[in-house]
């Protein structure tokens, strides 16, 4: 049984890069629903619907061992419903790592840079709430970032001075604090963080939690089945790529080699 891993676009690559180095014997289906893209601008109530009816399809044609919501904005909004409408299905979410980051903190100020969508859902207020009540926690929505990794991945071209643009709110003092971690709680943002990096006023960490969550699927998976089913022998073409929409720049140039770089 594959693992499947789904994003809106080319950034739950960034976990299925992680996947693969973890798991390596297992096969892997990602699923770009590009054809929706992007979910950081969708009303709730119909992105919702959206995911429901699309895991009910995607769960009975690939019959995955786990299932990896490998985005924010999805996982933010539809994580507790998909395990209420598929009680049998393993589901791992993909959050905002707002408590390693608060953890970590010495300025006492992190930033949160999502989606609109992440950025205004309770479940990631709530994150706040439970984990973060020692420090401030900046939410940073980008409307642009997403589409800059997508391109990014495109035509290796990235406009360094739109992420200058987008990551500056992140590093607004607050009341005399500095921010010194910087949250990557889209999966699309890890594709320019070394742009990121360039560009900001001083350095910071940026968290990114992809192989965290890649972990989290694989002891998921060794809880839930006998040892000797996890030493499957390597297949050869170990994932495939569907996409919800026309098979993209992105998802081409994946399917040619998995040249994933970071810019
Ligand atoms: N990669 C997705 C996330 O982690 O939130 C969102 C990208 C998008 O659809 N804008």
């Amino acid at each position: 049984q594959p693992i499947l891993i789904f994003d809106s676009g080319v950034g739950g690559l960034t976990v299925l890069r992680e996947a693969r180095v973890l798991m390596p014997d297992r096969r892997f289906i990602y699923i770009a629903d590009d054809a929706a893209f992007p979910y950081g601008n969708w009303e709730e109530p119909a992105l919702n619907a959206h995911l429901l009816a699309l895991f009910g399809q995607l769960l009975e044609r690939y019959r995955p061992a786990i299932s990896v919501i490998a985005c924010n904005t999805a996982s933010t909004l539809v994580i507790d419903a998909l395990r209420v409408a598929f009680p049998d299905h393993l589901f791992v979410g993909t959050v905002p790592a707002i408590k390693p980051a608060a953890e970590r903190t010495r300025s006492g100020l992190v930033s949160v840079l999502a989606t609109p969508g992440t950025v205004k859902r309770q479940y990631t207020r709530d994150l706040i709430g439970k984990w973060a009540q020692k420090c401030h926690v900046r939410l940073v929505g980008s409307t642009a970032l997403a589409g800059l990794a997508e391109i990014y991945m495109r035509d290796g071209f990235v406009d360094e001075e739109a992420v200058r643009n987008e990551i500056a709110p992140c590093f607004i003092e607050q009341d005399g604090r500095f921010t010194d971690i910087v949250v990557l709680a889209c999966t699309h943002y890890p594709f320019l963080v070394n742009r990121m990096r360039k560009t900001a006023p001083w350095p910071v960490d940026w968290i990114d939690p992809a192989e965290a969550i890649a972990r989290r699927a694989l002891s998921l998976l060794e809880d839930g089945r006998p040892k000797e089913t996890m030493d499957l022998p390597s297949t050869g073409a170990d994932f495939a790529v569907f996409t919800s929409g026309k098979p993209n720049f992105a998802t081409r140039r994946l399917m040619q080699g998995f040249g994933l770089t970071t810019s």
